[in-house]
């Protein structure tokens, strides 16, 4: 599949997408959104691809936010379903299935902080600035961002960011669990694809329970999750995998996971 806007590769397990907009600082327009949806899909359906790696073109910026072209000519209705498709972009990301890491190269503003937060673990160069400045366009973030944002961080430090616009530093974003690791800037991609690997060698069924888990019981009352998670295990408990890595430690071997 051919993209304008996004570049992926595959490297075994490991797909990366770059989004691919370096003059516009990766900048999200409508062409990108549909071209990251398509690409996702394909990942998904891939079941060759375990984890998936989603990183910015260029040294400066991981994803600017949405494209301000765009944001500034938007109509009521258009403005509506502008974020209404970005949010189910973002959807995709947070319930593919696989994990999804952000290595944060540079700038993760407005919808490129809410395109990080949608994804499973972020890790940030330390260069990276982080921020939701929607409020200095006149604008709210529309693609989850008064939702991820709180629920990564609290809510009062999730209203500061949003109602200040003011962006912060990789250091401070780990201290927050705004991102999960900071590393040197040169070392980013292969700190993402470390993690990627270790990842991609796990149980993917089991994982991908576990993410629907977390996702899904994070908005359940408190008991109802618990039930949730409980059918999940006995679900698992069925798996292939679970029989290979159960009998693995008893082996004392390393278990080969097929994800069946
Ligand atoms: N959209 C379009 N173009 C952009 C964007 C953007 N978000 N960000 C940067 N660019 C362009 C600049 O206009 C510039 O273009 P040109 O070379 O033609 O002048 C080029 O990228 C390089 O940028 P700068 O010269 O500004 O680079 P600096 O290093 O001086 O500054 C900054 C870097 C600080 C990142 C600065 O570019 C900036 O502030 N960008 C905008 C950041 C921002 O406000 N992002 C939030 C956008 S709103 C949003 O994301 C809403 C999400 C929810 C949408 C919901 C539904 C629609």
């Amino acid at each position: 599949m051919a993209f304008d806007t996004l570049l992926l590769e595959r490297d075994g397990a490991i797909a990366t997408i770059t989004i691919n907009r370096p003059k516009v600082l990766n900048a999200l327009n409508s062409q990108t959104l549909d071209e990251l949806r398509r690409a996702l899909l394909e990942l998904q359906r891939d079941a060759d691809v375990r984890v998936v790696i989603l990183t910015g073109a260029g040294e400066k910026s991981f994803v600017a936010g949405a494209d301000i072209n765009e944001l500034a000519v938007q109509t009521p209705t258009g403005g509506r379903e502008h974020a209404l498709a970005g949010q189910h972009v973002f959807d995709l990301i947070e319930n593919l299935g696989k994990p999804v890491i952000a290595a944060v190269n540079g700038y993760a503003l407005g919808g490129g902080c809410e395109l990080a937060m949608a994804c499973t673990l972020r890790i940030a160069a330390d260069t990276a600035r982080l921020g939701q400045p929607e409020i200095t366009l006149g604008l709210l973030p529309g693609y989850a961002g008064t939702q991820r944002l709180p629920r990564l961080v609290g809510k009062g430090k999730a209203m500061e960011m949003i109602l200040t616009g003011a962006p912060i530093a990789a250091d401070e974003a780990q201290r927050i669990g705004l991102v999960n690791r900071v590393a040197p800037a040169a070392d980013l991609m292969a700190e993402a694809k470390k993690l990627a690997a270790q990842l991609a060698a796990s149980a993917p069924i089991a994982m991908r329970y576990i993410m629907n888990a977390v996702n899904r019981g994070v908005e359940m009352p408190f008991a109802d999750a618990c039930q949730y998670e409980a059918t999940l295990f006995g679900l698992v408990a069925s798996s292939e995998d679970m029989r290979e890595g159960t009998k693995a430690f008893l082996e004392k071997r390393k278990p080969a996971f097929k994800g069946r």
